[in-house]
């Protein structure tokens, strides 16, 4: 096998690549990393010194790929299979990396800010920065309501990377502010990546590691009853 993946089950950027992966069956040899334990990281950041996960490697072309998207992209130039994660055309491809840069940098970063800010000691808080982050969050999320009126998935009527960075990122959003009777166009879209095969097998494989995540309530999957699109939505358990 000549993939493997440095991971953390609960990490959303990771959760990102995992979908890539299982959505085309792609073999890879799982590796996960615990930070917490110093020789866990120190060996992952000999493979990676700016220390954040996923990273990829492909011993088989002596290449190493740190970056959620760039992984995906990897994978699709390398690795292809049935789902085209970046379209080969070049519009719809500016699309989907616009909306994966998106999904990243105005959902899944506020997201982390404010979940992240749990895990400060006490005292080295940052309040003004957590309020940032849950001001880009809600425009973020008052957007993406408007444009997921009409779609399937983010970028139209086909599966991308672009969904691939969706789904982590509003499913912990989701957690932290539930986004039914504020969001239902979200939620809806919400309901359909966790439909999705390869993310459910994402969140299967994380639920025995949400007791670890720094919440004050702990999220749980609610599995589509019967029509997916309708379903889906996130409880949370007190
Ligand atoms: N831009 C990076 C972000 C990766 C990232 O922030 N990973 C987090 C986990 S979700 C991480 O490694 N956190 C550990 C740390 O910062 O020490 C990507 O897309 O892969």
């Amino acid at each position: 096998m000549s993939l493997e993946l440095y991971f953390h089950p609960l990490s959303s950027f990771c959760h990102k690549a995992l979908i890539a992966l299982y959505e085309n069956d792609t073999p890879f040899e799982p590796h996960v990393v615990d930070l917490a334990d110093e020789t866990s990281r120190a060996a992952f950041r000999k493979i990676w010194p700016i220390g954040k996960f996923p990273v990829l490697r492909d011993e088989a072309k002596d290449r190493t790929i740190p970056e959620s998207s760039m992984i995906i992209e990897y994978l699709a130039q390398h690795y292809p299979g049935r789902t085209r994660l970046v379209p080969t055309d070049a519009d719809a491809a500016l699309q989907t990396r616009m909306r994966d840069r998106f999904y990243d940098l105005y959902v899944n970063v506020p997201m982390q800010k404010i979940v992240t800010d749990r895990l400060r000691p006490a005292g080295r808080n940052d309040p003004h920065g957590v309020e940032e982050a849950k001001a880009l969050l809600q425009t973020a999320c008052g957007l993406l309501e408007e444009e997921m009126a009409t779609r399937t998935w983010a970028t139209g009527e086909a599966f991308s990377m672009a969904d691939c960075a969706a789904a982590p990122a509003l499913f912990y959003a989701n957690t932290l502010s539930p986004f039914t009777g504020t969001y239902n166009n979200l939620s809806s879209y919400l309901g359909r990546l966790i439909a999705r095969p390869s993310f459910a097998r994402v969140l299967e494989e994380a639920q025995p590691y949400f007791a670890l995540f720094p919440m004050e309530r702990k999220p749980e999957i609610t599995r589509p009853r019967s029509e997916p699109k309708e379903y889906g939505e996130i409880a949370a358990q007190g």
